[in-house]
């Protein structure tokens, strides 16, 4: 029977002490453990350049392959190899974060070009081909994760695989104006073309997509979701990525009532809570956040002892600069805010950089009044699908989202902000304080009614029979080859 392989850059190892803390992860996990299958990817480890599988060090035509350990648990089995420290320099911190990140949530300030990095995320891309390679059979069908994979296919089809080879986009895909800031973008979006389907979060990231392809290489658009780039034909289509509404909202009620560790709730249960979970990352709008609150707080001094926000920020990436700026800046707002407007035993903010287990999270979301997500450019974002499954269906709290968020396509009953408009977030935090119960349940039954249309096992389904049937597409794509051929020759 044909196996699913998974290929995404961090691999959720089997290790219940220790939670998840990225969205691909939890969600991949999920998706894994229904069907099986084998899942690959870095282990997390950095190892010294000298050692003798650096590939770096090797010829790019046929390197050496770095050693794959292998867990098998149920269903999954997991191959996993450490990087380099040059490729954790070059591929991890210097490609894939500090230009193709950035680009993609438009920070074009932000973003770097260095050769000899791009060059790195190169040989990482084909180290992981030459993986897959190794372990596939012919029926098997293949699903690249993210940003960090541009280019596998590319590698794939290079050492002859015929495999159906799926890639999905977790973060945002960038405009054309930014596309043409990075000098190699014709090569990474022909490299794209070498899947048979690419998945985005969004409808404006699958035409931003498509853009790129029919006006960086002038492929050619046969259909709303198809493209032929030099006799090849790739479906380009937006899957909204979900989560387990009816799982989540089970634990919530489960671990609402545990021992809080991370916040003192019982405390503050005078009080209107407003949660806030993200990794430090400038996509999320974290200071963007905490300036509306504190104008909040300058606008509505009624509201001063009555309203506390609960920040949960990891820190991530902090081997990147731009990182450790975020860093200092969040906990620097955060100290100045409390120093403006804290009285008594009230702080405004109160912020923990711990990774919290999910399931105290869900928790901690069923027991808070207001989720607020700001984020400045973000593919999905899964705190707001969670938050609102968390909720007590009687008493449920309210989701302000940001439209820059790709959730905000499908939780139009959410109170949508723009987060750079800091009066229009004040606003939107003030209707959320007030709501009566009977608009916030009506909100929330049919924010939840989306959720449960589309869950994370629809989104898994979904891509998967689309890149399994698209072996049907082969008789369509037959004659568009031909038909390729003959134009291109023209
Ligand atoms: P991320 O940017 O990592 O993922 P997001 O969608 O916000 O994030 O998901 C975060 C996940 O991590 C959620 O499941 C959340 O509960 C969990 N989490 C966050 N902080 C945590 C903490 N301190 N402790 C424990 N858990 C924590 C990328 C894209 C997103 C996209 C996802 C999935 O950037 O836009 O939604 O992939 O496709």
């Amino acid at each position: 029977m044909s196996k699913l392989i998974v290929l995404s850059n961090r691999v959720s190892l089997p290790n219940p002490d220790k939670p998840a803390a990225g969205g691909l992860a939890v969600a991949l996990q999920d998706a894994l453990t229904e069907t099986g299958g084998i899942w690959i990817g870095w282990n997390g480890e950095v190892i010294s350049n000298n050692t003798d599988y650096d590939s770096t060090k090797q010829s790019t035509v046929h390197p050496a392959q770095p050693q794959f350990d292998k867990i098998i648990d149920g269903k999954i089995e997991y191959l996993t190899c450490p990087l380099t420290q040059n490729q954790y320099d070059q591929y991890y911190s210097g490609f894939a974060n500090n230009t193709l990140w950035p680009a993609m949530h438009e920070r074009q300030d932000l973003i770097t070009y260095n050769q000899d990095e791009f060059d790195t995320y190169q040989q990482v891309n084909a180290l992981f081909a030459r993986q897959l390679k190794a372990i596939v059979q012919p029926d098997d069908v293949i699903w690249v994760h993210d940003y960090h994979f541009f280019s596998v296919a590319r590698y794939c089809r290079e050492l002859g695989m015929d495999n159906q080879i799926g890639f999905f986009l977790h973060i945002p895909f960038a405009p054309l104006s930014i596309w043409q800031c990075i000098p190699t973008a014709e090569r990474l979006v022909q490299d794209l073309c070498h899947y048979d389907l690419v998945g985005l979060q969004t409808d404006h990231d699958q035409s931003l997509c498509m853009q790129a392809c029919t006006t960086l290489l002038k492929a050619q658009k046969i259909q709303h979701s198809l493209v032929s780039y030099q006799q090849r034909i790739t479906t380009i289509k937006c899957y909204p990525i979900g989560i387990n509404p009816a799982q989540i909202q089970q634990m919530a009620k489960k671990h609402a009532n545990d021992r809080q560790d991370v916040f003192d709730l019982k405390a503050l249960k005078h009080q209107k809570t407003i949660i806030g979970v993200d990794r430090i990352d400038y996509s999320k709008g974290i200071l963007e956040r905490f300036d509306a609150f504190a104008e909040f707080l300058q606008q509505y001094p009624q509201y001063h002892q009555r309203i506390t926000e609960l920040q949960i920020a990891c820190p991530c990436r902090m081997d990147v600069l731009a990182y450790q700026r975020l860093f200092k800046q969040v906990n620097q707002t955060v100290e100045k805010i409390n120093a403006k407007f804290a009285q008594h035993d009230w702080l405004p903010i109160d912020c923990t950089h711990d990774v919290v287990p999910h399931e105290t999270l869900m928790g901690l979301y069923r027991l808070t009044d207001i989720c607020w997500i700001s984020s400045l450019r973000d593919g999905m974002n899964l705190v707001a699908k969670e938050y609102i499954a968390a909720q007590d269906p009687d008493n449920p709290g309210v989701l302000i989202l940001s439209k820059y968020a790709g959730a905000a396509e499908q939780m139009q009953q959410a109170l949508i902000v723009d987060p750079t408009d800091t009066q229009d977030m004040v606003n939107a935090l003030k209707t959320a304080v007030e709501m009566p119960l009977q608009e916030r349940i009506q909100r929330y039954q049919q924010l939840m009614q989306g959720l449960t249309n589309f869950d994370i096992n629809d989104w898994r389904n979904q891509f998967l029979n689309d890149l399994r049937q698209n072996h049907q597409l082969e008789n369509f794509k037959q004659p568009m080859r031909a038909v390729n051929a003959t134009y291109q020759l023209l």
